[in-house]
């Protein structure tokens, strides 16, 4: 086993400047292994290239492939639930243990504040692994006595095992946070994963590896590939016949490309993709908690959150209060350096990126839209003008066919539109092709209850946002996602089970 590899993150990259010579290795078989082609990792603050990252190839894919089902033939296929457990915990603890280097590396990949960082993305990653751990001990598989035609008993019983070699391939926004939202019940299963982080956040999944190591998960049980999707390392682990099951977090189309590469393997697939959140504001709403939760849940992580609010749909009699507050909050909103403590904004992950929602911006003026906050560029005088930085915008004016209010975005804008009555509200909230949250600002409790029942929403939150337990079934609808993770659902994923039916007579 290779342990005690440890890179350390020069402070300077969380502002997006480069110092020294990083190159990121794959994780293979518990060997850091470079080597083949790399490509680099720009700074989305500063446009200055940061760091280099070795490119699995397909040998590389195959090699982690090859080693991951090695594992599950060797000690860690022999462990019981509660070694794994006890696994898992020291993974929490030795995350703990790396906390700054983590902060330091999802800063320097994403431009997000080093304040977001230390509270939302980095404390998830032990989370995820405790909650895990706890559980895969806590959840009992089922049973049934039978009675069978001669007037005997049978009891059948169902014994959970790993489904064996677990694809995981995630996206850039909250990188830590998404990887190890799926590595931990993996592994609580007892699969051996090969993981695929974005080619935009390679940094922090780098130091899951070296914490794998240092916890002293077994070679093979944890392996890490870098690369891009399509004709690079994304694909060829779809595509591995030595691949049991995928599970996705990223946009819709590419989980629709991912669902074909699996079908040829009979690949099982949990998806959980893109979003066109709703948030509904009703007149009786605490109308300060609704404006800053809307403020939260529109531009939280640069708007870079599949669970934001894109669309958001205001009581008339509060309309037009709701409007100018929001826009108000909207363009207070303070830019600064990633490590300065007083920043609120961060800049979209890259270049092409910005392309994409400055086109939007663009796009939406050509639809007719008012922009009552934002829709262009800061300028800073400084490093920060080569990063991908936008302004947090506010829109209204649009019908319901417009692009802007069908299209998810993904960065700092919404668009506010007024509805009368519930009915409307409701189905105003549920007109689009997906279905993964929708927020609702209310007094009434009643309905409070019936926007559970009634919307087309994996994830309903009444007067909050983005409040998470683990335990609770997390994914979408329609195009949104497929299946649910979280909780014992995610055990069902990451588990195949064999009931036993044994006749006694
Ligand atoms: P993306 O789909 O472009 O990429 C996600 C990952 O898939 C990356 O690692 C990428 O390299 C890989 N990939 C791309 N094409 C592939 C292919 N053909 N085969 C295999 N792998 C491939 O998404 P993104 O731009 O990184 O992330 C933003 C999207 O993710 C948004 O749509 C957002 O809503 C969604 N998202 C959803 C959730 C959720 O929980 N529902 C969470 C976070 C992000
Ligand atoms: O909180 C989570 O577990 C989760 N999967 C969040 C997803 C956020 C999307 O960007």
């Amino acid at each position: 086993m290779t342990s005690g590899r440890t890179t350390r993150w020069p402070s300077g990259l969380i502002d997006g400047r480069r110092s020294g010579d990083l190159l990121l290795p794959n994780y293979v078989g518990g060997e850091f292994v470079t080597g083949g082609t790399s490509f680099a990792k720009v700074s989305p603050v500063t446009g200055e290239t940061l760091l280099h990252v070795a490119e699995a190839d397909q040998a590389t894919v195959d090699a982690a492939v090859t080693a991951a089902r090695a594992a599950l033939r060797g000690p860690w296929g022999a462990m019981g639930e509660g070694e794994r457990a006890a696994v898992l915990r020291r993974v929490a603890d030795e995350l703990e243990r790396r906390f700054d280097d983590l902060v330091a590396a999802e800063v320097a990949d994403t431009g997000k504040s080093v304040a977001q960082a230390r509270t939302l993305d980095i404390p998830r990653g032990a989370a995820n692994f405790r909650t895990f751990a706890d559980i895969i001990t806590a959840t009992p598989t089922e049973s049934f006595t039978t009675v069978t035609a001669s007037g005997g008993r049978a009891l059948n019983y169902a014994v959970r095992k790993p489904v064996g070699v677990v694809a995981i391939i995630v996206p850039w926004n909250l990188p830590l946070l998404l990887l190890t939202w799926k590595v931990a019940p993996a592994l609580a299963c007892g699969n051996a994963v090969v993981v695929k982080p974005s080619e935009e956040t390679p940094s922090s999944a780098t130091v899951l590896a070296e914490v794998m190591a240092a916890a002293g998960v077994p070679d093979g049980v944890f392996n890490l590939v870098h690369g891009f999707g399509p004709g690079s390392a994304g694909e060829a682990l779809t595509r591995h016949p030595g691949v049991d099951a995928i599970t996705f977090t990223g946009e819709s189309a590419t989980g629709s490309a991912i669902m074909r590469a699996a079908a040829d393997g009979v690949k099982a697939v949990s998806f959980e993709l893109g979003g066109k959140n709703a948030g509904l504001v009703f007149a009786d709403a605490d109308l300060d908690a609704a404006v800053e939760g809307s403020v939260r849940s529109s531009f939280t992580n640069g708007g870079q959150v599949c669970l934001c609010t894109e669309r958001i749909y205001v009581q008339r009699p509060v309309f037009e209060e709701f409007a100018a507050r929001l826009a108000k909050r909207a363009e207070e909103l303070a830019f600064g350096w990633p490590s300065e403590p007083a920043t609120m904004t961060m800049p979209l992950i890259s270049a092409k990126h910005r392309e994409k929602v400055l086109g939007h911006y663009d796009l939406a003026r050509t639809e007719g839209a008012t922009v009552l906050a934002g829709g262009g560029v800061p300028v800073f005088g400084d490093g920060r003008d080569g990063g991908s930085y936008v302004q947090p915008t506010v829109l209204t004016g649009l019908g319901r066919h417009a692009r802007t209010m069908r299209e998810e975005i993904f960065g700092p804008v919404c668009h506010i539109a007024p509805f009368d009555d519930e009915d409307e509200a409701f189905a105003q909230a549920n007109d689009s092709e997906y279905g993964l949250a929708a927020t609702v600002w209310t007094r009434d409790v009643g309905r409070a209850h019936r926007a559970g029942a009634r919307l087309d929403a994996g994830l309903v939150w009444v007067n909050t946002w983005f409040l998470r337990d683990l335990r609770t079934p997390f994914g979408g609808v329609k195009a949104s996602g497929v299946g649910r993770e979280g909780g014992t659902h995610s055990l069902h994923f990451y588990s195949e089970l064999t009931n036993v039916c044994v006749d006694l007579g």
